[in-house]
């Protein structure tokens, strides 16, 4: 099923060195690659980034278990009626994924069609073609891992200010980390630095809630160490104390702050006391963070999972903004901000209408996403607008959500399904057809993790390797695909092909004359400059093509910024020409725009300069606190489960070799020792770990950062891979086989992954 990968070339070793990125987080940190022969011999930061500036974490290092290892699948797949797989050549492989995609759309329409994932941490461009191959087919719903995390942000923000923030963090006085752990997450440029700047300058605090004593809170000048799932009673009453202390910015919000009364009206009704009590933290403390913000030049905030999986997770995403919005942190250094966007496509975080809803079930469509906990009764039901086909690519959803047993069955249950991807995942191994993709050290690629302000970067990284013989890029697969399914006619491209050789101005006059004349294939643009524009571009960057389309867009929508970025057009060529040729001319990443900061509210879409706080369902769920539990636990599950906290190493489920880790080999269940002892545990014993979804049995740590009572799982493991005699193996717990569809959010429907129910039990004889 997999081998080996094996190498026709003769590549000596060199000691040039190839710069890429690290594709282990969303900071896409810069890295420098010596190969010998197709290994990664030495990986060392990029100095010269224009982001990361040389920053790496230690995960970076290890790249070459990602690039190099025995589960790289070099050839397309097919299941057969027992379930294994065969071999089969691109071209069945593509007419069977043509036949399938294709008598579903003619029997049921595209919209039966779902489309999944489309990137992990590092790759998106590709994504660019999967969408136009959907786009193609008439696909209205897709998700993706975000629907999972950060979709009751997306729906907050458009409310608040109409668009995606992110804190600067390099400049605020005061910082304030709501479930994350960025010490071991980064998700900002060169984040333990910036964590060490903060703990180390008096004048500045960093504040951090979360039930266990992480590397971070350690850092932090105020660790609200809340109970597991209390977010929301704590930040309450944070506000109240603000409130009741005069410590907002009563100017900014007079001037800047829609419609307040409200807001204010519930928080001076908080119970403050017996809120604190409720979280577990000291009513002193919380007015000392209380002063702390209200007295502060600059306040800004970085939610992440570990509210966003856990109850009143919108809730929280709310009340935390509030901090800096009444502190009348906004458009000013070291606040939170908008930011520009790479093109249209790249706004994952970018909210949409709320209208629109899933066939079946009628959740809600946020930021364009179907949430991932209604996809499997999406397609086991006899709704007649059940979703009966799938695309998934670079995503492993049978393990990364939630229930995986009811995913496997929920794709088993469809008339098609294809998988694109680098290994036989999980959710490969339930697909009709698997097509090998190129590895992202193969390709061209990029992500659209583009938040930042004044300053906002995108990086193109070259492929620093051949493609494992064997493998397609996603562009070419795309094209395929679409070719086979007539969504357009090669023949028909060949003036655009022409002009694409005589220069960009006659391909741009050609090309745009195209679209004007066949409108029905505005949607697959991106497939046809890549057959047509693609083949122009230097040193195998056929794949940017569809970039050239988001350049354009960025310099018509932010001319001024792109220009005092520095990106200028040459006599008788166009800024977007100019912003797309700088990106296929640098190995560094570009600065794409520079904004000021008295241009932060031309990138809201309020009106007036306000941010609207009045969000009524907001106000009734935070008026309904008082009413609501502190604690899920049970006589059957009196433990709390969090389950998937990030570590050293982990990184999803990008790298499936269990050899990259160089600690926490087992991915052991961290608890505290108080509950270890009461279960008579010591480290390395092994306990069973129940849920109501299932059961496993992990190692134990003792970790004395936990809270007695609170238990904890990593992310990413419990995925198969071939040992040294190709058997495959199994390490440590796949988290989701223990999760429930039904345990989530009630207006994102994100999954509370991080406070599971759980019990644990001796193993008994076996
Ligand atoms: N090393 C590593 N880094 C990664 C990743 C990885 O796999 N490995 N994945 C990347 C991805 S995709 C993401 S989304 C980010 C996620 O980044 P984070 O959200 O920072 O990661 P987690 O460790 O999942 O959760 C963060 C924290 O939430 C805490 N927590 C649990 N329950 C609660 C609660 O009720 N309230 C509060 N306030 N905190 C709670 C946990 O103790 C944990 O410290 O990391 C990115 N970076
Ligand atoms: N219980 C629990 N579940 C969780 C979480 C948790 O904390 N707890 N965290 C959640 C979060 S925040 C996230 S972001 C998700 C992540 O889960 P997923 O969105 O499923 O993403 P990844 O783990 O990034 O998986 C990426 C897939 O892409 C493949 N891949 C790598 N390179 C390429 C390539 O070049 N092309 C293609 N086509 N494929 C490639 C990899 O082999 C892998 O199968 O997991 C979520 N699931
Ligand atoms: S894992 Fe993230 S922080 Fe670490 S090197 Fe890679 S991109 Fe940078
Ligand atoms: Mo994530």
């Amino acid at each position: 099923m997999s081998s080996e990968p094996t190498v026709s070339s003769e590549q000596k070793p060199s000691s040039e060195w190839k710069k890429s990125a690290c594709i282990l987080c969303e900071s896409n940190c810069g890295i420098e690659i010596r190969l010998d022969g197709r290994r990664f011999e030495r990986i060392r930061g990029n100095k010269a980034h224009v982001e990361s500036k040389g920053y790496t974490c230690e995960k970076a290092l290890r790249l070459d278990h990602y690039q190099n290892n025995r589960g790289r699948l070099t050839s397309p797949m097919r299941r057969r009626d027992d379930g294994t797989y065969e071999p089969i050549s691109w071209d069945e492989a593509i007419a069977e994924v043509a036949a399938g995609l294709g008598r579903v759309r003619s029997d049921h329409g595209g919209a039966a069609v779902f489309r999944y994932g489309g990137g992990g941490q590092g790759n998106h461009l590709h994504g660019l073609y999967g969408q136009a191959v959907a786009d193609g087919l008439g696909v209205r719903y897709r998700s993706n891992a975000i629907a999972q995390e950060k979709t009751g942000e997306a729906w907050v923000e458009a409310k608040l200010v109409g668009t995606h923030t992110r804190p600067e963090l390099d400049r605020s006085e005061v910082a304030i980390f709501v479930g994350k752990n960025p010490w071991q997450t980064h998700g900002f440029p060169h984040a333990r630095k910036t964590l060490r700047a903060i703990a180390n300058d008096p004048e500045r605090s960093m504040v951090v809630l979360d039930p266990r004593r992480t590397q971070s809170a350690e850092l932090a000048d105020f660790h609200l160490q809340v109970r597991p799932g209390t977010d929301a009673f704590c930040i309450a009453a944070i506000l109240a104390i603000m409130v009741r202390d005069g410590l907002v910015d009563d100017g900014f919000i007079e001037r800047h702050v829609d419609d307040v009364e409200p807001l204010v009206a519930a928080l001076r009704d908080v119970p403050i006391e017996d809120f604190a009590e409720r979280c577990d933290v000291a009513v002193d403390e919380l007015v000392a963070v209380a002063k702390r913000i209200g007295q502060a030049e600059s306040v800004a905030s970085f939610e992440d999972l570990g509210i966003e999986q856990a109850p009143n997770s919108t809730l929280v995403s709310y009340l935390q903004r509030l901090l800096w919005v009444l502190a009348g942190s906004f458009a000013k250094p070291g606040a939170n901000h908008p930011h520009s966007w790479f093109g249209k496509r790249g706004s994952l975080l970018k909210p949409t209408a709320e209208s629109r809803r899933t066939p079946v079930t009628g959740a809600q469509v946020i930021a364009g996403l179907i949430p991932c906990n209604s996809i499997c009764d999406e397609v086991l039901t006899d709704h007649p607008d059940r979703f009966r086909a799938m695309i998934i690519e670079g995503a492993n959803p049978v393990h990364s959500l939630a229930d995986s047993g009811r995913f496997r069955e929920a794709m088993r249950a469809l008339d098609f399904s294809v998988v694109v991807d680098v290994a036989m995942t999980e959710t490969a191994r339930q697909a009709d057809i698997v097509l090998p993709a190129s590895s992202q050290y193969e390709k061209p690629e990029a992500v659209f993790f583009n938040f930042h302000f004044p300053d906002n970067a995108f990086s193109l990284r070259k492929p620093v390797l051949e493609p494992l013989p064997g493998t397609l890029a996603e562009p070419e697969i795309h094209a395929r695909i679409a070719e086979a399914l007539g969504l357009y006619d090669l023949d028909d491209l060949t003036p655009l092909r022409d002009a694409a050789a005589t220069g960009r101005a006659a391909f741009t006059a050609v090309f745009d004359e195209y679209l004007a004349h066949h409108p029905e294939q505005v949607p697959i643009a991106p497939l046809l400059l890549y057959r047509t524009l693609g083949p122009t571009l230097p040193d195998g960057l056929e794949a940017a093509a569809a970039l050239w389309s988001l350049a354009r867009g960025v310099a018509a929508t932010y001319p001024d910024q792109v220009r005092r970025a520095g990106i200028d057009a040459d006599p008788g060529s166009t800024l977007g020409d100019a912003v797309f040729d700088a990106l296929l001319a640098s190995d560094d990443g570009i600065i794409f725009t520079r904004h000021t900061y008295d241009e932060v509210w031309d990138l809201t879409v309020t009106t007036d300069q306000t941010i609207r706080v009045n969000n009524p369902r907001m106000i009734e769920k935070l008026r309904e606190l008082p009413g609501l539990p502190t604690d899920y636990a049970t006589d059957e599950y009196p433990l709390v489960l969090s389950a998937g906290e990030r570590r050293s190493f982990t990184a999803n489920v990008i790298i499936r070799d269990p050899a990259w880790r160089k600690a926490d080999q087992h991915g052991a269940l961290a608890i505290s020792p108080t509950d270890a002892e009461h279960h008579g545990l010591v480290d390395g014993d092994r306990v069973r770990l129940v849920t109501a979804t299932g059961s496993a049995e992990p190692t134990v740590a003792i970790d004395d950062a936990l809270q007695a009572g609170h238990i904890a799982l990593p992310n990413g493991f419990g995925v198969e891979h071939p040992d040294d005699r190709g058997e495959h193996r199994t390490v440590g717990v796949a988290p989701n086989e223990l999760t429930a569809l039904d345990w989530k959010d009630d207006i994102a429907g994100t999954p509370w992954h991080k406070h599971v129910p759980a019990r644990l039990e001796p193993i008994t004889a076996r």
